[in-house]
């Protein structure tokens, strides 16, 4: 009797696209999939704090396969969030919602740096008992596994919460160099140890969030942030998963972005793929980028701008399908669906 191969989200379209290998068709999944868009993520939710749910394995498995039921897509991200790890080091912070992170006592000085805890590897077993169970829930299809880079984090600890000019973090990065660059070399361990844990108990690809990285000149990004978030990709050591970089605003960054030890570069909408693409150089492939306001526009509309990125993401060696940032709440659902089996239907080959 001869029995099919189990199926391998290591030879998946989503890692095989992230390498630059032939795909069968583009993969495609979203950020921010889990989320206020799903009803049955809201229903989920109703009565439970974000941060309680990013510690109970039973919330965790159940909202990171909901999309992947409803979509279809190609691959699930861990649910979970950015400031999780720093949560768990005993770091006093509020995931409130409609807002977002909300730390107790901002960080403002070198005492403050010093001051923070330190993660211990030992009380992430939750990360490890989720990601174990949704490795063997989703069989071929690969689970991406996240951390905040540290330059992201530093602006929630640095503002107290979200912001829109990151100017406190900018002032902070210039006046007080030293702190800074402590700051940024530990929020590198302790990403780095998020990103191992869940590797190592299976997920097969990596993303790397650094969102607000566009508000910085490549100058100042080169020199005081860039070596941190290589410092979170280079704490994988050997780990044989594919490594996606993501942030927004970046189209001055992207001949930078690679250099941190990425496979993948994610790109929002400002820069289009064509583009991106000679901009980033050869040796990567690219993640993006549908403007999500698009989503919320007519289907003529919706299937236009997909049919476009889907062509000027051929320019690329490889090609994952995304938003260029998260989904906006108001999205309707069967309209992510329809895109995903229009990306299908593109480039199938
Ligand atoms: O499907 C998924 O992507 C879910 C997992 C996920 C991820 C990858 C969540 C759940 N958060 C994140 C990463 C994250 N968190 C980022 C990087 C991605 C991005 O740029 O969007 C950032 C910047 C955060 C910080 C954060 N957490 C914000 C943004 C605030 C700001 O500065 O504008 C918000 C709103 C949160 C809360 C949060 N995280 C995740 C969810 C589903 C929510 C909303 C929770 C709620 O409303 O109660």
């Amino acid at each position: 009797m001869s029995s099919a191969p189990a199926p391998n989200p290591a030879a998946s379209d989503l890692v095989r696209a992230a390498r630059g290998l032939p795909v069968s068709r583009t993969p495609v999944w979203f950020m921010r999939q889990a989320g206020r868009s799903l009803p049955e993520y809201r229903e989920l939710r109703a009565g439970t704090k974000m941060l309680e749910a990013c510690q109970d394995p039973d919330l965790i498995t159940e909202i990171t396969l909901q999309p992947v039921r409803r979509h279809g897509v190609d691959a699930a991200i861990f649910f979970s969030d950015i400031v999780l790890p720093l949560v768990v080091a005993g770091v006093d912070i509020e995931i409130k919602p409609g807002i977002g992170p909300v730390i107790a006592n901002p960080v403002r000085s070198v005492a403050d740096v010093d001051a923070l805890p330190e993660l211990d590897p030992d009380a992430l077993g939750f990360i490890r008992t989720s990601v174990g169970r949704l490795v063997a829930e989703l069989g071929g299809t690969p689970l991406i596994g996240f951390a905040g880079a540290p330059f992201t984090l530093a602006t929630y600890l640095i503002e107290g919460g979200p912001s829109k000019e990151h100017a406190r973090t900018k002032a902070f990065m210039h006046a007080e160099p030293q702190a800074w660059t402590r700051l940024l070399e530990r929020l590198a361990v302790s990403s780095s140890v998020f990103l191992r844990t869940q590797v190592d108990a299976g997920a097969s690809a990596v993303q790397l969030f650094d969102s607000w990285a566009g508000v910085l000149s490549a100058a100042d990004y080169a020199e005081r942030v860039l070596p941190h978030s290589r410092a979170v990709f280079d704490g994988l050591g050997d780990r044989d998963v594919p490594r996606i970089h993501f942030g927004v605003g970046t189209g001055e960054l992207l001949p930078l972005i690679g250099q941190a030890g990425a496979d993948v570069v994610g790109v929002d909408w400002r820069v289009p793929l064509d583009e991106a693409a000679r901009r980033v150089g050869p040796g990567y492939s690219l993640q993006g980028n549908l403007d999500p306001a698009v989503l919320l526009a007519d289907r003529a509309t919706v299937d236009r701008e997909v049919r476009r990125v889907v062509e000027q993401g051929r320019a690329a060696r490889g090609h994952i399908f995304n938003l260029g940032h998260g989904v906006l709440p108001d999205t309707d659902p069967d309209v992510l669906t329809h895109v995903v089996e229009l990306v299908h239907e593109l480039s199938a080959r």
